[in-house]
């Protein structure tokens, strides 16, 4: 019995797998459409003002979105750790909606590629969904960490933005080789 739940809970697992690398190239994201709750995220907070949450009502598709609020001005990421291939060059895109973003530097909300200033357009004001990406180079790395961001480097913003539907692609070799 054991060993038939382990079974069907794997089965489960590859299903929704295969729905989220449905259509090209395979989503290197695990829980890129919030499914399973906050697995595989973790979250930053400057002065640990922003607040994280599953949204089951302001959501794409059949599963929850993320939703960032910054009560206070803050940059507040919410970020995974995905494995790639040092020299490559890497799509980020998803879907991002905003309730009352300010602005208190340069960035709102956006998509982000941890550790420097690399990042989709960011959306502030209240729009709704819209889709962002932005490339990157892997360079030496052989792990990144990507995620949603309400806020920047130098860059504390408040209000409340929604992220779904992510994708990290691998596009093909790094052109700074
Ligand atoms: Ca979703």
């Amino acid at each position: 019995m054991i060993r038939f739940a382990i079974l069907t809970l794997f089965a489960t697992t590859a299903s929704l797998k295969a729905i989220e690398t449905k259509g090209g190239r395979p989503n290197l994201l695990e829980n890129a459409s919030f499914m399973n709750a906050m697995s595989s995220w973790n979250v930053t907070s400057h002065e640990n003002l922003g607040k994280v949450a599953l949204d089951k009502e302001i959501k794409r598709g059949d599963t929850p979105s993320l939703r960032i609020t910054n009560p206070g001005a803050s940059d507040t990421f919410c970020k995974q750790s995905v494995k790639v291939k040092p020299g490559m060059r890497y799509r980020f895109s998803g879907y991002i909606k905003t309730k009352d973003v300010v602005v208190k530097g340069g960035q709102a909300a956006n998509l982000s590629l941890d550790g420097g200033y690399e990042r989709s357009p960011s959306l502030d004001g209240s729009e709704s969904w819209k889709k962002v990406e932005f490339e990157f180079d892997s360079g030496p790395s052989d792990t990144v960490q990507v995620g949603c961001r309400l806020g920047g480097w130098f860059s504390l913003t408040t209000g409340t933005a929604w992220f779904d539907d992510l994708k990290l692609i691998e596009v093909g070799k790094s052109r700074k080789n």
